[in-house]
């Protein structure tokens, strides 16, 4: 009987080997999984707070690689370089991920270095206030809801709003501000030699540099309210004077 014990003490002592050693593999599993996850390659898609009706959609080029980016109600694409998703999302594959619980509106896009391109089509029947960062590279940023601010930041961009109250800033770099497509926008060409299309009830401001100003009619409602091209030598067409 006691040999018997003895045994069986050192069989449940094994068992608890066996017990360590699972939890140490588990743990290690878990750490292994960590690993890859933090080093995988590919700029994040998350929300912030992670659900909720003021849920943002953030999307971070945190690799300096060249993106491609649609954003079409809740999913987001990048054609050229894959995602990786944090809180409230999912990856689909490796260059797809969706945020089941997005649904505000609500954006902090920073498309970092590098040459990028997205075309953020929102959510329909959404005009809520909403961020898109270009950063550095030459940027071609097409911005479809209401209220957004896009900021191209440093290069020559491409900015094009269509929405209703929006604004774009152009940053340093020959940038070409585009409204054409929208209504009662802010165009801001800040230094560089700058483009702006205006539109109905646009005000276009050029600033430093060397700008051209189109405020497409002269005669509110179709044309621009305003068109100052700032500290340069300007070129102003189809403003009212
Ligand atoms: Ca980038
Ligand atoms: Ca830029
Ligand atoms: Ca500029």
């Amino acid at each position: 009987m006691i040999q018997f014990a003895f045994h069986d003490r050192g069989l449940r002592g094994r068992r608890r080997l066996a017990l360590l050693a699972i939890t140490a593999l588990a743990a290690g599993t878990g750490l292994s999984a960590a690993i890859p996850a933090e080093a995988a390659a590919g700029s994040r898609v998350f929300l912030s707070p992670d659900s909720g009706p003021t849920a943002a959609l953030n999307f971070q080029d945190t690799k300096g690689v060249v993106n491609d980016v649609t954003i079409r109600e809740n999913t987001v694409t990048d054609a050229a370089s894959p995602l990786v998703a944090g809180a409230g999302c999912a990856n689909v594959d490796s260059h797809t991920v969706t945020c089941a619980g997005y649904f505000s509106g609500l954006t902090q896009i920073h498309l970092g270095p590098k040459n990028d391109r997205i075309i953020n089509y929102g959510i329909p029947r959404v005009s809520l206030t909403h961020f898109i960062y270009g950063d550095q590279g030459d940027d071609i940023i097409r911005d479809l809801p209401p209220a957004g601010r896009v900021y191209g930041g440093p290069g020559n961009d491409y900015v094009d709003i269509r929405g209703n109250q929006g604004g774009a800033w152009g940053g340093p770099g020959n940038d070409v501000l585009d409204a054409r497509k929208g209504n009662n926008e802010f165009l801001h060409g800040e230094n560089g030699n700058d483009v702006l299309f205006g539109s109905s009830g646009a005000f276009l401001y050029g600033e430093n540099g060397d700008d051209w100003l189109d405020g497409i009619d002269p005669v509110m409602p179709n044309g621009a309210f305003i068109c100052d091209g700032g500290a340069g030598t300007n070129l102003i067409e189809n403003c009212p004077s």
